[in-house]
Order: structure tokens, then sequence, then C-alpha cells
């Protein structure tokens, strides 16, 4: 069978796990290709420590892209997280049509800000800019801070509001996307607390919320391990609740393991020994795959 293979463009954090240093593992794990379009290039990441490099890495995006175009390289999903520019956006959204080969998924994780503010190295120009980039994109993944910034709907925190969730989903809804799935949102009842995920998905008109246990560990870079197992999950063939059970199993397995280990592990999610979920689940569904449907012969591409 033919491997998948996908487009991650966010940064490279050297230090801290998350965008890139996460997306290679968490992908690689469940079998596909991952290839990196980073945007920036810093130190750490920039949710705790002090005087982070920053390298702004627009130039060499075009020029990545532009010899990836002129070698006719394509994918089968492009990914994309955390950008540090307008152009940024502009150059992979006119590259691509030509990136993707048919069939291909779109999942835009619009990293924008968390907490109910937007990131400082944002402004106003660039949530309209990602604004524009979702449209389209069969899948988002934006955490309730970034739903609110897309669409203007105001931030009441991330405790499940119904009224907001209806006006998200429904303000979302001219930008043709196939499936938002909300991420972190809070269920608390007397008896509860959980946190997990609200979707809509517009090809069906179906929503459905999924959570689990919450764990108080505020951990940068949870989304983009989310993202990235959401990623391989799909990219794997299953079916949108099941590869969201199967990652919240997963991200829940991999915060516990942080959780237990705090003091060391404050600045990211201790995902590794969690991985093997992954490559069980993905190795098992390519070899049900194998024995229901014998491989046609692929050309060599
Ligand atoms: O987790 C998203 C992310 C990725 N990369 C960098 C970030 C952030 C969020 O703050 O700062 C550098």
């Amino acid at each position: 069978m033919k491997q998948k293979r996908i487009l991650s463009v966010q940064d490279i954090s050297c230090f801290g796990k998350c965008a890139n240093t996460v997306a290679l593992p968490v992908i690689s794990a469940g079998g596909a290709e991952c290839a990196v379009l980073p945007t920036a290039l810093l130190s750490t990441h920039t949710g705790g420590f002090e005087g982070y490099s920053f390298l702004d890495l627009t130039a060499e995006m075009h020029k990545v892209l532009a010899h990836w175009l002129a070698i006719g390289i394509q994918f089968d999903m492009l990914y994309t997280g955390y950008f540090g520019s307008v152009e940024q956006l502009s150059a992979v959204k006119d590259a691509a049509p030509a990136l993707l080969r048919d069939g291909a998924i779109t999942l835009v994780d619009p990293v924008l800000g968390d907490g109910g503010k937007l990131y400082s190295i944002y402004d106003s120009a660039f949530v309209e800019a990602m604004r524009d980039f979702v449209s389209g994109a069969d899948i988002i993944t934006p955490n309730m801070t970034e739903a609110c910034l897309l669409t203007g709907v105001p931030y009441t925190g991330d405790a499940y509001d119904d009224a907001a969730v209806k006006e998200i989903f429904s303000r979302l809804l001219d930008l043709h996307i196939g499936t938002v799935v909300i991420t972190g949102v809070r269920f608390c009842a007397a008896d509860a607390d959980e946190i997990g995920v609200v979707v809509m998905d517009y090809k069906t008109n179906k929503r459905m919320s999924l959570s689990s246990p919450r764990i108080d560990a505020p951990l940068h870079g949870t989304g983009d391990v989310f993202a990235s197992a959401l990623a391989v999950y799909l990219m794997n063939g299953f079916p949108l609740r099941d590869a969201l059970t199967r990652t919240i199993a997963f991200v829940t397995d991999a915060i516990k393991m942080t959780s237990d280990d705090l003091d060391n592990h404050w600045y990211g999610v201790r995902f590794e020994e969690s991985l093997h979920r992954i490559a069980e689940d993905c190795l098992k569904r390519t070899m049900e795959n194998a024995v229901i449907r014998p491989e046609k012969k692929e050309k060599r591409v």
C-alpha cells in the first residue's frame, strides 16, 4: 500500500516540544511520512522561557515551496499550525493546489491565542488573514479563544457555553469548512470536571461532544499534540468520531504522564511514552484494510 505523506507547516521550537518537534514523532508513529515547512526557528517555545531567539523563515519558505513546485512534490495532507506572518499564510494558500494530491485533506490548527487573548506577535490583520486561510479547509481545530477570534463572538471562558458555541458554528458556516473541532472545552458539573471537544460536521449538519476527566496541568503545546494525532488518525482513514476518541485517549494518557512529573516537565507534554497507542492503532487498521482490500499495483510517482 502506498504510504501517506503529510506536510506539516509550523515552526521549529528547538527546545520545549510543540509545533514540528511534536508533529514529526506523532505523525511518524502513525506510519505516515511527515515533511516539514518551518515558519520560524526559535530557541524555545514562547510559553514560559525568558529571552528566546526567533528567526523568521518567510524568505526561505518561498524558496522551499518554489523548489517543491518545480520538482512536483505532492502531499496527501496539508496540516498547518503556528505561522509568523500574513505573507506566510498567502504563500502556503497559493501553493496548496499544486502541492496537494487528488483527495488530499487540509487540517488547519488556527493558532492565534489562548485564555481569551491574542498572542502578542499577532494583530487584527493576521486574524483576518487566518479567517481567509481557514476557508475551505476540511477540518479546523481552534481552541475556544481562537474560535471566538475567528468569528467575533465574545470570549467568556473555556467552559462549555451553548449559546456561544451555536453562534460560532453559525458564523463559520459561510467559510465552507468541512468540520470544526473546538478543543480544550471544559464541561463542568457538580460531580464532573471534564475537558474535550465540541464538533460540528457541516457535511452531515451534526454536532457532537467528546470529553474525558480533566487533569489539572496547563501545558504548552497540548493543542499541537492533539492536532498532530488527529491528523495522522484521519490520514489512516479512521472515521471522525473514532479518530477523535483515539486522539483524546492518547492526549489524556500523555498529560497523565506529564502531570506525574510536572516539576521536571512543566514546559510541554511528555507524550513520547504514549506514542505506542498511535502506532498500534494505525498498524492494526492498515493490516485490516490490507486483508479486506487486496492492494492494486500502484504507479510510481
Ligand atoms: O502551540 C502553538 C505554538 C507553536 N509555536 C510557537 C508558539 C505557539 C503558541 O504560543 O508560541 C512558537
